[in-house]
């Protein structure tokens, strides 16, 4: 993956070069501060199940593509949080204000979409399907601000259109560039989706548990935002005092002292451990389809990829199976 690597950074880096030196520096001001580059090496990893060698320079194009949307989307979230920093740095809305972080947010979408038609109608109108797809899982999740009566149901659905709809699609891209037949375009897309889904249930868990340190961030950020994840939802729905109580705390911003209640009650209450049990049934539907694709250590990768991601938390925190 370290040949790749330097592929999909160098392709990115061109990708957002605009005529105008500013945009440049707004375009590129996410993507020099880091990031882990899920999306693309889910993309090329997709590519690479059943063969062996370098993926084509379009396989990376897909998956820049597929990046890109993702910086597109982050720069529009932090102008809807009103984040001040991200990967570290300031966020381009804190830095230049939120009408040049929209609109630098536009661009990325603009050249996602362009590498995105030159690959053909099917890889175009994936990606701007998914685009779509992010956009309702963010409504979802808007509809839902401060509802303490948010279902699972909903929760659910907000993260499979947020997040797993675009790992689903990078694999999916990298597959068919790559020449993959139906069979396993469809199950490197489903394994992927898994993973989105662990991967922000996982995330979703984090926010609950760990240190302010470690996050960067004060814990309990998402129930001060009034996001009210899968753990939040699992404890809420408890006929026990405490579940009353936290009741009675969320539904609105919260002071420094209710915010910190509704993280006690919510550690110690069922809701990380049934979180950690649905992940860990995704994991387990992404490790059944190892059979359903040719053998080699890409497809042996993306199968294992969402229980890795589990085995990754730490041993506190994991449920046995
Ligand atoms: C403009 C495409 C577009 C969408 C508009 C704002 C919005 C609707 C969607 C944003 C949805 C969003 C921010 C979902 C969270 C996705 C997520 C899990 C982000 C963190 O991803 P990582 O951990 O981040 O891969 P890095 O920094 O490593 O790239």
């Amino acid at each position: 993956m370290g040949e790749h690597r330097g592929r999909i950074e160098a392709a990115l880096r061109s990708a957002v070069v605009s005529a105008d030196p500013h945009l440049t520096e707004l375009a590129s001001h996410l993507l020099t501060a880091g990031g882990k580059r899920v999306r693309p090496v889910l993309g090329v990893a997709a590519a690479q199940v059943g063969r062996d060698g370098p993926v084509s320079d379009d396989v990376v194009a897909g998956a820049i593509a597929c990046e890109l949307v993702h910086l597109g989307s982050l720069y529009h979230d932090d102008v809807m949080d009103d984040a001040a920093t991200r990967r570290g740095v300031a966020t381009v809305n804190a830095r230049w204000g939120n009408l040049q972080a929209i609109l630098a947010g536009d661009f990325l979408l603009a050249r996602a979409s362009s590498i995105a038609a030159a690959l053909g109608p099917e890889v175009s109108r994936l990606l701007a399907d998914t685009i779509g797809r992010l956009c309702e899982g963010q409504i979802e999740e808007l509809r839902h601000t401060y509802d303490p009566g948010r279902t699972v149901e909903s929760y659910l659905s907000s993260i499979g259109g947020k997040t797993a709809s675009l790992l689903a699609s990078s694999a999916r891209i990298g597959s068919i560039v790559a020449g993959h037949g139906a069979e396993v375009t469809d199950v490197v897309t489903g394994v992927a989706d898994v993973y989105g889904m662990v991967f922000q249930i996982v995330d979703d868990i984090l926010d609950l548990t760990a240190t302010d340190s470690e996050l960067g961030k004060p814990a309990g950020h998402d129930v001060e935002e009034g996001v009210y994840t899968l753990p939040v939802l699992v404890a809420l729905n408890e006929s026990t005092p405490a579940a009353r109580e936290l009741a009675d705390i969320l539904g609105g911003p919260l002071e420094e002292p209710e915010r910190l209640r509704a993280i006690e009650i919510v550690r110690s209450g069922p809701g990380i451990r049934a979180a950690l049990a649905q992940a860990d049934r995704y994991a387990y539907a992404a490790l059944t389809a190892r059979d359903l694709l040719p053998d080699g250590p890409a497809a042996a990768a993306l199968c294992r990829a969402p229980q890795a991601l589990l085995e990754s938390l730490p041993a506190s925190l994991r449920s046995p199976r």
